[in-house]
């Protein structure tokens, strides 16, 4: 009956494809017939995280929020996905401590500064540049590799479904049974 939830925290630049990965990844779960929700970085700073700023004091709150919403998911039984840029180990490490061990992987969408800044589909790595934009991730501000993480897709050398059905091939056994 059921199966076993977790956390599948993305975390990457600004346009390394994170929210694209989820959306498929959630997709292919759907099909599966297990329950997903999405917390998406992004959304969630037009809503709970509105009063939060970019400054890395505002990033770690929104942060912990984002791992204590998702752990109520998770205790729900939904297998929940986190998309955001979470820059900063420690950062990551404070949400991988909200959950018990096995529940929290975490998943390195990897791909080059230089490539995110071509894709720009924002604009937003123009402005950072520009200084329309202030503490930026990757220009003005610190994106932290992740050390060790669950895995690693890699979005400039893989295609969109192919690092999904990577990260199908790493999510199935830990979700069902
Ligand atoms: C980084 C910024 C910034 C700055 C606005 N630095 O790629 P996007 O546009 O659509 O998603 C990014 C989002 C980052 O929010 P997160 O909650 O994921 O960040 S963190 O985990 O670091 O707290 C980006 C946009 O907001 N954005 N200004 N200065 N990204």
């Amino acid at each position: 009956k059921g199966h076993t939830s977790l956390v599948v925290w993305l975390t990457g630049l600004s346009g390394s494809g994170k929210s694209t990965i989820a959306n498929h990844l959630e997709r292919l779960l759907y099909s599966k017939k297990i329950h997903t929700f999405l917390l998406d970085g992004d959304n969630l700073r037009h809503g709970i995280n509105k009063n939060l700023d970019f400054n890395p004091r505002d990033r770690k709150e929104n942060i912990r929020r984002i791992a204590e919403v998702s752990r109520l998911f998770v205790d729900a039984g939904i297998v929940t996905i986190v998309a955001a840029i979470s820059p900063f180990q420690s950062d990551r490490d404070m949400a991988r401590r909200v959950f018990r061990t096995g529940d929290f992987i975490e998943v390195f969408v990897d791909c080059s500064l230089d490539e995110c800044e071509n894709r720009d589909p924002k604009g937003l790595y123009k402005k950072a540049r520009s200084g329309e934009i202030e503490e930026f991730t990757g220009i003005s501000q610190p994106y932290e590799k992740p050390k060790k993480p669950e895995i690693t897709v890699n979005t400039e050398k893989n295609s969109i479904n192919k690092s999904v059905d990577q990260l199908m091939d790493y999510l199935i056994p830990r979700i069902k049974g």
